[in-house]
Parts: structure tokens; sequence; C-alpha cells
């Protein structure tokens, strides 16, 4: 049997990666961080099928530990501040967990367990400002976030690990990718949580940024099982996953609203808090390497992601009305 140590876990990549492993036979074990209120929601499901450590990215011991305790074949390290509008009023946070924090997980990876297989989660906003269209393994970076620089340093980190101490370390530079857990702040989940809402009469406006931002969009479900071929492969290396399609921000509110049967242009409110000090205009990826070596495919498209969504974010919202009117 397998073992491999997910950071992140109970994040919105870590639950499909942590469901996907356990289908597969794999012993999970998930690194989590003491938080003042439980956050189990993703993995509530698979809570008792995974073998829980202690541990945070920013405490070398804690990752040491981790790794002496699960002896891990393979290592996902998912675990990062992500969300790009959070790294403008949190930027040294953001260098230390997704920046530094690549370092700390790979030095213990190095000095406890070197032959095992190591994965990054890099990230399209490594791109930036646009160089190049589509975006591939070779265009280069300019970020436009201090989240986008922290990540370009565990990109380039993770590179030299492999190229310094020969370890099988792979960076995955996926673009954004969603599906009914994802965090509720990001653009996507905003979008169908408040499609919903206002559909049941929850909520009767949305305030969004820019609307013309332009993004390749996936289900997270498929792109995990691409983390995990990266690492089944004999030689380490990285890999863009992307859909190859991309659509504006006007385009999910109509997918979105058009699948309740409203108008977004009824309510939606320009609000200059969600506007970015500097925007990435568009990402667009070609994973034809991907597709070609590692045999990779994409099951859901994005209309039916985002309609997943919404379906799922009606079904919670059902939920909310139906607590609300139990007689207290
Ligand atoms: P989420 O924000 O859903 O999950 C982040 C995870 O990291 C959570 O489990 C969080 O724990 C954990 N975490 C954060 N800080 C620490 C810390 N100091 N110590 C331990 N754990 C910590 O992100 P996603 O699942 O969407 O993304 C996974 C990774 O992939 C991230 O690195 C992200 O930057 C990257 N990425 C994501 C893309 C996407 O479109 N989703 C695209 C490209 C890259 P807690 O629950 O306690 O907050
Ligand atoms: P992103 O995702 O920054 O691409 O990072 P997000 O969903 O936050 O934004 C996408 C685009 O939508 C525009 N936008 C808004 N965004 C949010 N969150 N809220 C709004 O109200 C709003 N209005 C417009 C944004 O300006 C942006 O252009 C995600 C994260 O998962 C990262 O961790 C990951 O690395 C990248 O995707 C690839």
């Amino acid at each position: 049997m397998k073992r491999a140590l997910i950071t992140g876990v109970t994040g919105q990549d870590g639950s499909y990666l942590a469901e996907f492993l356990l289908e597969k036979g794999y012993e999970v074990y998930g690194l989590r961080r003491r938080t003042s209120t439980p956050n189990f929601e993703n993995v509530e499901h698979i809570k008792n099928k995974i073998k829980w450590l202690s541990g945070d990215l920013n405490d070398l011991a804690s990752l040491l530990e981790a790794v002496r305790l699960s002896d891990p074949d393979e290592v996902y390290n998912l675990a990062a501040q992500s969300f790009v509008a959070a790294s403008w009023p949190q930027p040294i946070a953001t260098a230390q967990m997704t920046a530094l924090a690549v370092t700390n997980m790979l030095e213990a990876v190095r000095i406890i367990k070197p032959s095992a297989r190591f994965y990054q989660a890099s990230s399209s906003e490594m791109f930036g400002k646009v160089m190049e269209t589509p975006q591939k393994e070779t265009t280069p970076f300019y970020p436009r976030s201090p989240y986008g620089v922290a990540k370009v340093y565990g990109h380039w980190i993770t590179t030299n690990y492999r190229e310094s101490y020969n370890m099988f370390a792979c960076s995955g530079i996926l673009f954004n990718h969603e599906s009914p857990r994802r965090g509720l702040e990001f653009v996507t989940r905003k979008v169908t949580d408040a499609a919903a809402r206002i559909k049941l009469g929850l909520q009767n406006e949305l305030r969004m940024g820019n609307l013309d931002a332009l993004r390749d969009w996936g289900f997270a479900g498929d792109y995990v099982k691409a983390m995990w071929l990266m690492l089944q492969q004999n030689e380490p290396d990285d890999y863009v996953i992307s859909t190859g399609e991309m659509h504006t921000v006007t385009e999910l509110l109509e997918v979105a609203f058009g699948h309740v049967g409203l108008d977004y242009r009824d309510y939606i409110v320009i609000d200059p808090e969600f506007v970015r000090p500097a925007e990435v205009d568009l990402l667009l990826g070609d994973c034809s390497k991907a597709k070609e070596r590692l045999g990779w495919k994409l099951e859901v498209s994005f209309k039916q992601l985002i309609e997943m969504m919404v379906d799922s974010d009606l079904e919670k919202a059902r939920q909310q009305l139906s607590i609300a009117a139990i007689p207290q």
C-alpha cells in the first residue's frame, strides 16, 4: 500500500485529491493546522479514513515530524495562502505561507525521506501580465500580485531541489479550477452562491469587481488527477494543466444566473472594494504537454461546472431556509 502526505487537505484540492488517492488504495496522511473552529466541511465524508497529523507550514519541526510519521512515497504540497486578493493586505504572511513554506516542506522531505516524490502546487498566476497566449511551460513569468510573486519562488525552489539534490520534484502549473467546495470568496463560488440565494430570496444584490477579466476555468476533480499522474512518470517535470478555453466574469454571471432563470444585470453592483491594485487580464493555458505525456484529459466543461456549483448552492440555500422555518 502506497502512502501519501497531503498538506492543505482541508482545502478544495486537498479534499478531492484525498478522495482520489483513497479510492486508489493509498494510505492518506493529512497535515492540518490548528484552527479556532473546526473546518472539516470539505473532508467530513472521509474524515475517518485520513490519518491526521498536526502541523503548520511555517513550523519546520512539525513538518519534519509529519514526514517522519507518515514515511510517504508521495508528498503533495497544496497548503498555501491561496486567495490572490488577500495577498495585498497580507503580503508578508503570503510570502511566508506561499513562498518560504515550500522550502520548509522540501527541507523536511530532503532531510527525512529524500526518495519521496514531491508535488508543488504552482499557479497560472505566475504568468500574470500577458507575455504570450496561450501560456505554456516555457512562457516567461511576470506575476502581478504578492501571491503570484510568492508562487514564482515556490516554483523555482522546487526546480532547484530537483536539480541540486536529484529529488523527484514536480510543479503543476494549474490554471483556475473550481467546484462546489471552492471557498466563498473566489469569484465562481461567490457568483454561484449569490445566484442561488437571490433565487430563493435570501439575498438581493451582488457586489463585484472587474467583470472583464478572462479566466481558464476547469473542474478541481479533473485537476487533482493530473497531480497524481505527474508523480507516476519516470522523470520529474513541470506541466501546465488547463482547459484551453477562456471566459469573462460576465459570461460566468450569465451562465450562473441563467441557470436559475434570472438576468444578472438586475442584481450586480460594481464595488471598488473588489477591484485589485493590479489585475491579471487574461489567462489561457496550453496543456498539450500534459495531454501527450500524462494522457490527462478533461471531463467537465465550463457550463457543466458552473451549473453543478449553482445546483449545490441551491441545495445549501434550501437547507438554510428549512432550518430557519423550524420554530425556535
Ligand atoms: P484552499 O484555499 O482551498 O486550501 C488551502 C489549504 O492550505 C487549506 O487546507 C488551508 O488550511 C491550508 N493552509 C493554509 N495555510 C496553512 C499553514 N500555514 N499551515 C498548514 N496549512 C495551511 O486552496 P485550493 O485547494 O484551491 O488550492 C490548493 C493549492 O493550489 C494552493 O497552494 C493554491 O495556491 C494552489 N492553486 C490553486 C488553484 C485553484 O484554482 N484552486 C490554481 C493554481 C494553484 P485551513 O483550512 O486551515 O485554512
Ligand atoms: P484568481 O481567482 O485571482 O484568478 O486566483 P478569483 O476567483 O479570486 O478571481 C478571478 C477573477 O475574477 C475577478 N473578479 C473577482 N474576484 C473575486 N474574488 N471577487 C469578486 O468580486 C470579483 N469580481 C471580479 C478577479 O479580479 C479576477 O480577475 C485563483 C486562486 O485559486 C489562486 O490560488 C490560483 O493560483 C489562481 O486562481 C490560478
